[in-house]
């Protein structure tokens, strides 16, 4: 089983084009970003679940430790473009120094645009949710500068960028759904994964529509209910792909079908979580 699921990360690999240190076993979907991302106006929202204890991080190993991200949109630097990120993730962080450690988990989302990082929104700690429990997110942005997250349906955080962040999307940006670089501490699962081209007002978030019907505003939307097994590859098909000449399945690398929020979802890592473990013993 090991080697097949390698076998079908490998497979995936080479045909996303990732390089091939990305770990096996690392969930990962990419997708063409043009068409399907615009800086101007949008909404990314998806119901996650950790798979990691947002409480249990006691030992002082640093600032911050990376948990789980299910979201990032990527264009390339060039010799013509300084390049443009934005991610959604979490990580625990030791908010205390060394013998006084005060561990906290933090939602994060992040902008950088033309090269630079924009100032992102501060978002309240998740280090009260409970491991294995699903929690809806939703970061909106309109006119290229406010922006707000939601958390299960409630405005977390509103900010106004201190400039827009208005350009263009390169052919070449992608959209990677889990991480492409390294997975082993990816813990979180996600389900009904949309992507729209407006900023959606609260009461049209998924957070009070489950499961999500496409719409005139989805562009993408990932509910994982239609997967395929082909020559050992995971390939899932979007409820709503936009692009007209967009990959009707895409392969889907590493990570394990679950129970969702609704029907299926995905777990970004094929390990068993580290809070499962702990009962197991
Ligand atoms: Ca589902």
């Amino acid at each position: 089983m090991r080697g097949m699921r390698r076998a079908a990360a490998l497979a995936a690999l080479a045909l996303t084009g990732v390089s091939a240190w990305a770990q096996p076993g690392a969930a990962r979907i990419e997708l063409p970003a043009r068409g399907l991302f615009d800086f101007t106006e949008g909404t990314i929202e998806a119901w996650v679940m950790f798979e990691f204890d947002p409480r249990g991080w006691q030992e002082d190993r640093g600032v911050y430790q990376w948990r789980g991200r299910w979201f990032t949109f990527e264009a390339p630097a060039t010799e013509t473009d300084l390049g443009a990120e934005v991610v959604i993730e979490y990580g625990l962080k030791n908010h205390g120094r060394l013998g006084r450690i005060e561990p906290g988990c933090n939602w994060r989302t992040a902008f950088y645009v033309d090269g630079e990082k924009v100032p992102h929104p501060l978002l309240p700690a998740c280090t009260d949710l409970e491991p294995g429990t699903w929690h809806h997110f939703a970061l909106t942005w309109t006119g290229a500068q406010v922006v707000r997250a939601y958390i299960d349906g409630e405005l977390a955080q509103e900010m106004e960028f201190p400039w827009a962040i208005a350009r263009d999307v390169p052919g070449a940006a992608r959209i990677v759904i889990g991480h492409p670089q390294i997975s082993g501490f990816n813990f979180i699962a996600i389900d009904d994964l949309r992507i729209s081209s407006v900023a959606r007002r609260p009461e049209d978030l998924g957070f009070a529509h489950t499961p999500l019907t496409p719409d005139p505003y989805t562009l993408l939307l990932l509910d994982f209910e239609d997967i395929e097994q082909a020559d050992g590859q995971m390939l899932v098909r979007p409820a709503v792909m936009a692009l007209a000449d967009g990959p009707e399945r895409l392969p889907v690398a590493g990570g394990r079908l679950i129970d969702g929020r609704t029907g299926r979802g995905l777990a970004m890592n094929t390990a068993v979580p580290e809070y499962q473990a702990g009962e197991a013993q």
